[in-house]
């Protein structure tokens, strides 16, 4: 009986063994029944309520805190609670992220961490996490390209984080006196990044022809970077883009000479919106020729190097001198997990290292190399390692190459739909590369206007207003955006190896449900 047992019950309290066990039994069986439901078509991907909803409290639930402790039957509750409002991104219909699904492998790694409690700043509080880090860094590396002497990296919180690293190294291999004198000791650095990552302000830079044209921004991180930085935002050079959304080399060319001081630019493997790879090759010979950095932000991208059938898509990304790559995304590991790589070693601790001695004293009885924490830019760091070393003990290399082709299985299979269906418009006509399939859904009424300003205006009203009702149903999961002069249309990613063709019928399906106008 909870309703008489309290935190303190708990261990360590003396004799707490055996409420201790009961209640993480409850807890247990609490996630066990949402998991079960989690893949189930039956369940909905989320119960949605406004935010006010929420605040106001629901059938008991509370989100307000008190100054006496709750009962642990309340907090079970809670629990409860707390994933019944939540969205449920494991569902085999949730198409709303680049990351989704829910690993049970990873899940298991995920709960194991926690339980550990452990600190990845030094090997003498978490050894075996920091050895795992480092087999895991030389995988990537190697699978990346890269030869056995060469890379360096470690795990940070998220792709953001990570492309701000490589920003960062790369600042510091040019100008090693910024990290002491600051950009004061600097001139003005210029960041090359396609304009299907960066973000452009389209009022001042490209002609508005409508009034909903749009930012063109895939990705923001090379932009927030720049401004976290110092480096200012508006140095941020957008190279232009082919139809499918890949940075065109001729282009990336002739910025380079018109520009700032140019040190960097960023390739993209799989942008965002359209999952476009940039010709790595080609822009690696144009840094090779300007003596640049040339960063990969794979973070979406990197997953399909695991994959026999997919990884040319890549090809070039050897040549790059520091690469992102999520776990968390194609290749499903729980959030979060995401990796920054660097090819030249040592530089990550040199740009980084500040030797704080209450951590890393060098007089340790062991290896202190090992004490890695002092490459990053935190302090403390999460265990983001173990779950993703376990998945990949679970299903080996090929697991996961199987995983990213039913995925991109999935995309293609979508994409064919989309060309037999009545109703449904590509956003460009080529075949995708990755798992991203961007459409237009025209509603009965607006089939047959001619194009131009008027049809368009009525479009870009459409994938809204079909979101909003699929978020009140809660049937499906899908996102949805403007692009440059493109409109508000659908984009649909595949990441969640529970997604099956049927689930892709259903989203056609419900799309022309609920846009029949
Ligand atoms: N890091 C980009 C994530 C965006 C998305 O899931 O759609």
């Amino acid at each position: 009986d909870f309703s008489i047992i309290y935190s303190k019950d708990l261990l360590p309290a003396s004799g707490g063994e055996k409420v201790t066990k009961e209640f993480l039994h409850e807890l247990l069986n609490i996630l066990l029944g949402y998991i079960c439901k989690s893949s189930r078509r039956s369940g909905k991907v989320l119960d949605f309520h406004h935010p006010h909803q929420l605040k106001e409290g629901l059938e008991g639930f509370s989100l307000q805190l008190t100054d006496k402790p709750e009962t642990l039957e309340q907090i079970l509750v809670d629990c409860r609670d707390t994933l019944k409002y939540g969205v449920n991104t494991g569902h085999p219909r949730f198409f709303n992220q680049l990351s989704s699904g829910l690993d049970l492998i990873g899940l298991a790694g995920e709960w194991l961490t926690s339980t550990a409690n452990s600190n990845m700043f030094t090997y003498e509080v978490s050894p075996v996490f920091i050895l795992m880090e480092e087999v895991l860094l030389k995988k990537m590396q190697g699978i990346v390209g890269w030869s056995d002497d060469e890379g360096d990296g470690i795990f940070c919180p998220g792709g953001t984080i990570s492309n701000l690293y490589s920003i960062l190294v790369a600042r510091y291999y040019f100008y090693p006196e910024v990290k002491t004198r600051g950009m004061r000791a600097l001139p003005q650095l210029a960041i090359f990044t396609s304009e299907h990552v960066g973000l452009v302000n389209l009022e001042g830079s490209i002609k508005c022809q409508w009034k909903f044209l749009s930012s063109i921004q895939s990705h923001y991180s090379v932009k927030k970077s720049a401004a976290v930085l110092g480096m200012g935002s508006e140095n941020v050079l957008m190279v232009k883009c082919d139809e499918s959304g890949k940075m065109i080399p001729v282009e990336l060319e002739s910025s380079i000479v018109a520009g700032l001081v140019p040190f960097y630019v960023n390739a993209t493997a799989g942008t965002t919106v359209y999952g476009a790879f940039d010709p790595f090759n080609d822009i690696a010979d144009i840094c090779h020729g300007h003596n640049l950095w040339m960063h990969v932000d794979a973070a979406w991208g990197g997953g399909l190097l695991m994959s026999d059938r997919h990884r040319m898509k890549l090809q070039g990304i050897e040549r790059a001198w520091s690469v992102t790559w999520n776990p968390h995304k194609m290749m499903g590991v729980p959030l979060q997990c995401s990796v920054i790589l660097i090819k030249k070693r040592g530089l990550l601790q040199d740009c980084n290292e500040l030797g704080a001695e209450y951590l890393f004293q060098r007089d340790k009885p062991y290896d202190v190399s090992y004490d890695t924490g002092d490459k990053s830019i935190q302090c403390g760091r999460h265990v983001d390692v173990f779950k993703f070393w376990l998945m990949w003990k679970a299903k080996g290399s090929e697991g996961f190459g199987s995983q990213v082709n039913k995925c991109l299985e999935n995309a293609e299979y979508l994409y064919d739909q989309l060309q037999r269906r009545t109703g449904f418009e590509l956003v460009f006509k080529n075949k995708p590369e990755h798992s991203n399939v961007c459409f237009w859904y025209i509603p009965p009424t607006m089939r047959g206007l001619p194009p131009g300003p008027d049809r368009d205006t009525r479009l870009h009203q459409v994938a809204p207003r079909i979101k909003h009702r699929m978020m009140e149903q809660g049937s499906v999961l899908i996102g949805y955006q403007p692009l440059g002069d493109k409109v508000n249309f659908f984009r649909c990613v595949f990441s969640n190896p529970a997604t099956q063709q049927e689930d892709v019928d259903f989203l056609l399906d419900e799309i022309t449900r609920l846009g029949n106008d």
